[in-house]
């Protein structure tokens, strides 16, 4: 099962991944933290990847490509994986695009959830993320209107996207998630289950 989450910065992404990989049982894959650990290992990869992470800018594709196709080539995404924050503009998508077809294993699903921007902007105030400062959320929000939101429609056309209003409570969230993966799940041979 190949499943694509997208949305905008401190929307719940990472949190709500958590969540839907115990329960699916799939790998979890988010570019935002393998380019962080990078950074923490002070890595040469790391190391180019922190000053535009600390300015609200996207990594540059090819430096997000070599870190997740290391990743993807790691046996236990041979069935599939849950892509957190990836891709993040129109290129990453069509390379992604390319690389599974390359595997023969099509994108199942596309998750969004759809947050205020004020709301947004005192979520990731409120996490205290060292990226995440009052000029680089503002920088982060335009990035992402720039380079991301397009591709809410370019999954759209393909009848991929699932959207899910991210207003509402952490399970509340968790659970039209997983309703709408409902049919992703039987065709994997998952039987749904309530997720509460
Ligand atoms: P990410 O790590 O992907 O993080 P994010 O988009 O900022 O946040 P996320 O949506 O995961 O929000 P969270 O669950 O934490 O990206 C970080 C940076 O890495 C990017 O800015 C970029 O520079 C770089 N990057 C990553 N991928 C890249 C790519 N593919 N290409 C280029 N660059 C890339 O939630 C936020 C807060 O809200 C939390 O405190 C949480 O507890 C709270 N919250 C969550 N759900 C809630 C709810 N329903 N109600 C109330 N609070 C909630």
């Amino acid at each position: 099962m190949w499943i694509v989450f997208i949305s905008p910065p401190g929307a719940g992404k990472g949190t709500q991944s958590e969540r839907l990989v115990r329960a699916l049982g799939l790998p979890h894959l988010s570019t935002g933290e393998m380019l962080r650990e990078a950074m923490q290992t002070e890595s040469p990869l790391g190391q180019a990847a922190a000053e535009y992470m600390h300015s609200g800018q996207l990594v540059p594709d090819h430096l997000v490509m070599d870190i997740l196709q290391q990743r993807l080539d790691e046996h236990d995404c041979n069935q599939g994986c849950l892509l957190d924050g990836f891709p993040r503009t129109l290129c990453q998508a069509e390379l992604l695009h390319e690389l599974l077809e390359r595997r023969g294993t099509p994108l199942d699903r596309v998750l969004a959830l759809d947050v205020d921007r004020e709301e947004l902007v005192r979520r990731m105030l409120q996490r205290q993320r060292p990226d995440d400062t009052p000029e680089t959320i503002a920088q982060r929000l335009e990035v992402y209107q720039a380079e991301t939101a397009p591709l809410l429609d370019y999954y759209r056309r393909q009848d991929l996207l699932l959207t899910v209003d991210g207003m509402q409570s952490p399970d509340e969230v968790f659970r039209s998630l997983m309703a709408g993966l409902d049919q992703v799940r039987r065709r994997h041979g998952h039987e749904p289950e309530d997720p509460s």
